[in-house]
């Protein structure tokens, strides 16, 4: 048998938290990842799930507690077959006999030492999947190591996809692969084990000393800088934002909306059972909902109608047709990004009632100007389209027509005005459209908004898109520049309440008062939703943008 210290993992930044509830009554068996207490900042609760399936001997605080990261928390007996390493967790301290003091002795006895008295013993430690920013389970789709290699801090241990991003599970700490804990299209979400690694903390004093800066004390997988985690209120406002808006374009229902207060256990939970908890009270402390409000919830509406799990499910049934009767078929299943493409266009075109707004932009100097550019463009190795010039001029427009970078809560009876402006682009790939969003774009220069574009495009094309990429979108473009045609009206990317269509410019004979002149025109599509934006904005709004494309000075001026 082991024993396992569970301590406070990474708090983002936040110097001390409290503890709010220890959730497991010692002496109870607990799951690998089931919570075993709550702790709470001033605006946001997290919830600390075990690492190891075992029995909860001892908790090491009490509720009221204000602890920080490392804080020794509570102590797991874990019974493990055969191999005493099969115990993962988070710090181990030895194999032991059943009592915990008898553990510190031992463990302290253990300890091998180098020369100048550091701890060089080996350890082993469980790497996880990193706060994925997403509710959404994601598939390992590689596997990059194997038993017996040997890997360093950083180095790529499994490769995750969901729908439309994939993110790679980097290795915290130098260390040897032991065994395998997650394999090709397991479903793996935040904190699921990935590998276990024997951590030789004699290697990374040696590569300390040798200048290579791997240091041994994370013994916790370290944020992913890239992803939201539960950090600063700033933080953990945005993040929960941008996974609110994940999940609405998805078309679910909003289990992680920032209005309720739970902890991820309750939040998982709720997404299990299907409830949506904007519509649970929360009877604990400051209206946290508890696991005693989740189940009377659901004892109360157990008759209540199922939510709908297929996006065909609120439609009416399509006639069934034998279409084999008129010639040979095949049935071809959807990729998953087609399914949600599917259901966020069904979701926005029942729910959103679209008008479109057609326009031209003379973009004849621009075109001019842009081609005049197009050594400077090889010199930097990159492409500058239209694009570049479109977005800039569309966040130029969300400044001054701020309607158009809302948000509609219907249920509040409110809007959200977004303070910031990152746009989207619709980009055509093998396995579907997909919407990177390139954050920023009022305060980016044209160079940096063509490369952007490129480097996010290139990625949803390679499928590399992490969730960061496609999170967070104000406004979206969609542009068919490429392919010809004159205008279309194209969909409103939920929670979003407009949308550009861009079609192919071509020369067209332009009165200029008394003449016709050929002038290179730019036909633009805008699409909004009229519940929040009616048609004398979208003129206004359209006639900046036009304005903006057909004199690219105005740029400058803003
Ligand atoms: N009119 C005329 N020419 C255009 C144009 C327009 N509106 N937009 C782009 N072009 C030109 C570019 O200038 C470039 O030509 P040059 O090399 O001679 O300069 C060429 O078309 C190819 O451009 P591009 O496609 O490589 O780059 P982009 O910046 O215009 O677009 C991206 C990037 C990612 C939007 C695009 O590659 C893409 O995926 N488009 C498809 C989007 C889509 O499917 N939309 C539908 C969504 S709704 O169902």
């Amino acid at each position: 048998m082991t024993i396992e210290v569970i301590v406070v993992p990474d708090l983002g930044g936040v110097d001390s938290v409290e503890v709010i509830d220890l959730a497991i009554t010692p002496g109870a068996r607990v799951e690998l990842d089931e919570s075993i207490l709550v702790l709470e900042s001033d605006k946001a609760s997290m919830d600390v799930p075990s690492t190891s399936e075992g029995v909860l001997s001892r908790y090491l605080v009490k509720e009221g507690d204000s602890v920080t990261v490392g804080t020794p928390i509570a102590e797991i007996e874990v019974h493990s077959v055969g191999d005493p390493s099969d115990s993962g967790g988070t710090i181990i301290l030895s194999d032991v006999e059943s009592n915990s003091e008898t553990v510190r002795q031992n463990h302290q006895n253990d300890v091998k030492t180098d020369s100048i008295g550091r701890d060089v013993s080996d350890e082993v430690i469980i790497a996880s999947v990193p706060d994925t920013g997403s509710s959404e389970a994601l598939e390992v789709v590689e596997v990059l190591v194997s038993v017996g290699d040997k890997v360093c801090e950083g180095d790529t241990l499994v490769t995750l996809e969901s729908d439309k991003a994939s993110m790679e599970v980097p290795a915290s700490v130098t260390g040897t692969v032991i065994e395998l804990l997650a394999f090709e299209s397991d479903k793996l979400s935040t904190g699921d084990p990935v590998v276990r690694l024997k951590l030789n903390k004699a290697d990374a004093v040696l590569d300390e000393d040798n200048g290579a800066g791997n240091s041994v004390e994370p013994l916790l997988d370290p944020p992913n800088e890239s992803m939201p985690n539960f950090g600063t209120d700033e933080n953990v406002t945005i993040a929960k934002r941008a996974q609110t808006e994940a999940v609405a374009l998805a078309g679910a229902i909003d289990y992680s909306s920032s209005d309720v207060y739970a902890g991820p256990s309750i939040r998982l939970a709720a997404r299990e059972l299907g409830v949506d908890l904007t519509h649970v009270a929360g009877s604990g402390p400051r209206g946290r909902i508890t696991r005693e409000d989740l189940n009377s919830f659901v004892a109360q509406h157990i008759s209540a109608p199922r939510v709908p799990s297929s996006f065909s499910d609120n439609m009416t049934p399509q006639p069934e047709v034998d279409f084999e009767s008129f010639g040979p078929v095949e049935r071809v299943g959807l990729s998953k990004v087609e399914i949600l493409t599917a259901r966020n266009m069904q979701q926005s075109w029942s729910t959103i009632p679209h008008v479109t707004h057609f326009d031209d932009a003379d973009i004849t100097e621009l075109e001019s100007f842009r081609k005049s550019l197009s050594d400077e463009a090889k010199a930097k190795s990159t492409k500058l389209t239209p694009l570049a010039f479109i977005l800039k001029s569309v966040a130029i427009a969300l400044r001054v027509n701020s309607k158009f970078n809302r948000s509609l809560e219907l249920k509040s009876n409110e809007y959200l005005q977004r303070k910031y402006i990152n746009i989207g682009i619709a980009v055509d790939t093998q396995r579907g459209l997909v919407v990177p969003v390139v954050k920023d774009v009022d305060k980016k220069g044209i160079w940096e908004l063509a490369e952007e574009v490129h480097r996010v495009a290139e990625k949803a094309r390679q499928g590399k898109l992490s969730v960061v990429d496609i999170q967070g979108g104000c406004f979206t473009i969609s542009s068919l520049g490429t392919l010809g045609g004159n205008y279309f009206t194209p969909i409103v990317n939920l929670p979003e309440v407009a949308i550009l269509g861009v079609s192919k410019a071509a020369i067209k004979p332009f009165w200029s008062g008394n003449e016709f002149q050929p002038r290179l025109l730019l036909p633009l599509s805008l699409s909004y939703d009229h519940r929040i934006v009616n048609g004398a904005d979208a003129g206004r709004f359209m006639g900046d943008i036009r304005d903006l494309l057909s004199d690219i000075r105005q740029l400058t001026m803003f």
